[in-house]
């Protein structure tokens, strides 16, 4: 998002774009009623739809996140009988693993099951440093053929480190030759298993403080719009020499209360939790 700061803007105008904000991204975060018309496998912040995650906000020292892999529009007739997931990651901002007790690693068979085809998952053998692979697939020939449409797929926990960085990449890696890539296969119906064509849509990580500034000390667990948000908002261009100023709202650490990084920062953080270090 590009936003161009006059420097006669005043805090309602910042108030009123703070609010339309959220309200944009309140509608971002409905599932669209039309769908898109490609195959994609995405991440998406929600279990129950695909609702995209472009950009995913962790913080360094705080709670994991759960991103969740989702399969769209697939319109193969045979259906899916198996897929791949491999997430490429940079291993020293954070960690992506399966979620505790999920013993079959970051695929889940749900979907693939959905037509009563039996499967399983495994995770991915030997992964390298920095990769999270999981396996799933169905093993008998069709009938019934496998699923079409829209489908979970995948579930994985983000754990951040301590260290701060601007973003890093949370990529879906490609199915190249002798590389344990990202596909869906399509029902082997006539005993010819192949790749379904589709887009990989990637994420981007992004680190901020956390944006929990409620009292006491150390906040309540939570972003929030009475305290977080509108305090910040209310910090507006202010530096240190100001009475009001609190080095906590300025959550990437500039000296300084913009709309860019403070005020968005802390809008994208709404309703999430985090904890001060
Ligand atoms: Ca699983
Ligand atoms: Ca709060
Ligand atoms: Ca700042």
């Amino acid at each position: 998002m590009k936003v161009l700061i006059g420097s006669t803007l005043t805090l309602t105008k910042v108030v009123i774009l703070a609010a339309a904000v959220v309200i944009t991204l309140s509608l971002a975060r409905q599932p669209s009623a039309e769908s898109a018309t490609d195959t994609q496998i995405m991440f998406s912040y929600s279990s129950l739809s695909p609702i995209g995650a472009p950009a995913i906000i962790l913080t360094p020292n705080g709670f994991p996140r759960d991103i969740y892999v989702w399969a769209t529009n697939v319109k193969e007739p045979t259906g899916v009988s198996g897929f791949n997931i491999a997430v490429q990651y940079d291993d020293s901002l954070f960690a992506a693993s399966a979620a505790p007790g999920d013993a079959d690693g970051i695929g889940d068979r749900a979907w693939l099951q959905s037509t009563n085809r039996s499967g399983a998952c495994i995770p991915g053998q030997n992964p390298q440093a920095g990769q999270v692979i999981g396996l799933c697939s169905t093993l008998s020939p069709p009938p019934p053929l496998g699923p079409t449409g829209t489908g979970l797929i995948g579930h994985l926990v983000l754990t951040p480190g301590s260290e701060m960085a601007l973003s890093s990449p949370l990529a879906f890696v490609a199915p190249d030759v002798g590389v344990q890539g990202t596909f869906l296969l399509d029902a082997p119906v006539d005993l010819d298993l192949e790749q379904i064509p589709l887009t990989l849509k990637n994420s981007n990580i992004v680190y901020l403080g956390c944006a929990d500034n409620s009292p006491p000390p150390n906040g309540d667990g939570v972003v929030d719009l009475a305290n977080d948000i509108l305090g910040v908002i209310i910090r507006f261009q202010m530096t240190p020499l100001d009475p009001d100023w609190s080095p906590a709202f300025d959550i990437n650490s500039d000296g300084f209360i913009d709309l860019a990084n403070d005020i968005l920062g802390t809008i994208l953080q709404f309703q999430l939790p985090c904890n001060q270090p």
